[in-house]
């Protein structure tokens, strides 16, 4: 049967071509995340917890505090590296991985998941994520402050300057904890009194 033209004909018309426009957006949005990324990706600049569970985030570091990346050390963790990372919930238990390029080559650093966002002061993004938290703190005990009830993501950058890291654990993180992924400037210390830490931050990137 042929539609006549009609209202619901127009009706229809119109709707699809919101559809078309709400599909290009969506289409812009992500290639904004995953291609030519502006210094500062705007929707998500606002830290307002808006990244998609289950899909990889691409951002390039830089020095403003509202960035999915900062950086507070150059040239180590140079303006304009890239990083993606990806948070998966399956199972009861959560995977993260981090992926990075153009850092500093050959050096070692080390890396955790951290209960708050990303700020232009390093010390904003808080302690580690804990599954248990240590009635202590700062948390140094290694019964707490280890890699199955953090999320740790230690890595070494090979002569291009890329890295990757991954860790799976086996509980999921709390609603509105666990934003951040913090960069140290060494490999992460296991003995106690010293547990979980790693130097200085020298960049934050933010992940939900
Ligand atoms: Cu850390």
């Amino acid at each position: 049967m042929a539609l006549k033209p009609g209202k619901n004909t127009l009706a229809a018309a119109a709707a699809a071509a919101l559809m078309l426009a709400l599909a290009g957006c969506g289409e812009k949005d992500r290639a904004a995340s995953s291609g030519d990324l502006p210094e500062v990706a705007p929707s998500r600049a606002t830290n307002t917890g808006t990244y998609p569970p289950g899909e990889p985030v691409k951002a390039k570091f830089n020095e403003f505090e509202n960035a999915t990346a900062n950086t507070y050390h150059q040239p180590d963790i140079p303006k304009g590296a890239s990083d993606e990372t990806l948070v998966q919930s399956e199972g009861g238990g959560t995977t993260v991985s981090l992926k990075l390029e153009g850092l500093v080559p050959d050096r070692e650093f080390g890396a955790h998941v951290h209960v708050n966002t990303c700020g232009a002061d390093p010390d904003q993004a808080g302690p580690h994520y804990q599954d248990k938290k240590d009635p202590e703190t700062p948390s140094v005990d290694p019964a707490y402050a280890n890699p199955k009830n953090e999320v740790w993501l230690d890595f070494t950058t090979d002569q291009d300057g890329n890295a990757q890291a991954e860790s799976t654990v086996d509980w999921q993180f709390r609603e509105g904890e666990g934003r951040s992924i913090v960069i140290h400037a060494t490999h992460t210390m296991t003995e106690k009194g010293k547990a979980g830490t790693a130097g200085e931050r020298m960049a934050c990137i933010n992940i939900r």
